[in-house]
């Protein structure tokens, strides 16, 4: 099949262009840097160190002896997208090509707006493409668990019946999600959802829970592919920063009493959803949602997970509960359905100490590029802290 990837430079996005390009499909994949350019802007690089897209590209066909398109645009151009889309002709088009980080949109008024304005544009702009040019394509959306927020009763997979007054009806879950990037994605779930009925359109919508891990079957052929992996307050996940800091001899970062609960998944997981979502597509007209995560976690269980595996390693991890920088739920009911990639074929890899343990080796390899500095939480939802608390968390006072 031929599947176009955007965001084809990213944590993600790289991966899932080898993934399914080993797997005899004929892929394409979009960037524009943007991801690196906000690296630059923060002064944070990933922990392994990352190829150019072109040489990554040109590296996967020397160990692959597959090709690879590659296009630059930006996805705010709708000139750019169209041109990639009718160049390349996608089958299925995954699109990983947004801001991802939360504390990133909750930085500043600047980095807020570009943040909506690059992902909502974005997505509409490929919406109006998909419209016009490719309209049979299946668009496999990368949206969040983060969209539904944690409400006092079951999370459904996109939609819920409701009675009301009588009268029953199937109607998109409410969304009450925690950050600005959060709200992005649910913005592009109503555009979506709006262009599948208007113009039928085929999507779906993928509902990813937090992700962690570094290493796929096709990272590990050469050291040319690696995926980009981040550990700072910014770019950096919640597993993935907690085996790095036990690493780095830096206390665990549990923001606040650490009962914030969230579905989680291996980054092998992805790939495998990712397929099993394009391998059967939807209907024309049809916007389907899938919950992608596997098990669910507290941050604090977490972790305890790192800090007990480390310990098997010798390495002595602490944990230390932050004044929570975030304004979240600390305590509360968690139960999100996620059957539908199951029922698709999906044989979970859950979270084993197996996996804590080889990321904690694999990040020991590059201890020495560890950014201590860029760990601690600065980004406030509320706004700034008062300067006797930033001051502590710079670790000045
Ligand atoms: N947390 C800590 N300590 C840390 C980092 C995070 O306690 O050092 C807590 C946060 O307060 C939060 C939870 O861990 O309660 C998850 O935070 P996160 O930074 O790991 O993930 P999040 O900001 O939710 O965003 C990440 C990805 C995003 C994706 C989302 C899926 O950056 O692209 O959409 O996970 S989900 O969380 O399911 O919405």
């Amino acid at each position: 099949m031929k599947i176009l990837i955007l965001g084809g430079d990213g944590y993600l996005g790289w991966p899932t262009a080898m993934y399914l390009s080993a797997r005899g499909h004929d892929v394409g994949v979009v960037d524009n840097f943007a991801k690196r350019r906000w690296e630059m802007e923060l002064n944070v690089e990933p922990l392994i160190p990352i190829h150019t897209l072109h040489d990554r590209v040109a590296a996967w066909r020397d160990t692959s002896g597959r090709p690879m398109e590659l296009f630059v645009g930006d996805l705010r151009n709708y000139g750019a997208v169209r041109q990639a889309v009718e160049s390349f002709q996608p089958e299925a088009v995954v699109h990983y090509g947004e801001q991802p980080s939360a504390p990133y949109s909750m930085m500043d008024y600047n980095r807020a707006v570009f943040t909506q304005t690059n992902n909502i544009v974005g997505t509409l702009n490929l919406l109006w493409v998909l419209r016009d040019v490719a309209s049979d394509c299946h668009l496999v959306k990368l949206g969040t668990m983060g969209e539904y927020g944690t409400p006092n009763i079951d999370i459904e997979e996109g939609f819920i019946e409701i009675e009301h007054n009588g009268r029953r009806d199937v109607l998109p879950y409410p969304k009450q999600p925690g950050s600005l990037y959060h709200l992005s994605k649910v913005h592009d779930s109503h555009n979506i959802h709006f262009a599948c009925r208007m113009w039928k359109l085929r999507s779906t919508d993928l509902n990813q829970g937090v992700v962690y891990g570094i290493e796929t079957d096709e990272t590990r052929l050469d050291p040319r592919l690696a995926t980009s992996f981040h550990y700072d307050e910014v770019f950096g996940t919640a597993l993935n920063r907690f085996c790095v800091q036990a690493v780095a001899g830096i206390p665990l970062t549990v923001y606040g009493r650490g009962g914030q609960t969230r579905g989680f998944l291996n980054i092998r997981d992805t790939l495998r959803c990712v397929e099993l979502s394009i391998l059967n597509p939807p209907q024309a007209g049809e916007y389907r949602v899938f919950n992608q995560f596997t098990e669910t976690f507290s941050v604090l269980q977490l972790a305890e997970l790192v800090r007990q595996q480390a310990a098997k390693l010798g390495i002595e991890a602490k944990l230390e509960h932050l004044n929570n920088p975030r304004i979240e739920a600390e305590a509360h009911y968690y139960n999100a359905r996620h059957q539908k990639l199951l029922d698709l074929g999906l044989q979970p890899r859950l979270l084993s100490d197996v996996l804590i343990d080889s990321m904690l080796k694999r990040i020991g390899e590059h201890a020495d590029r560890i950014k201590p500095n860029i760990i601690l939480p600065r980004v406030r939802w509320g706004g700034p802290a008062p300067t006797r608390d930033l001051r502590a968390a710079a670790g000045k006072d």
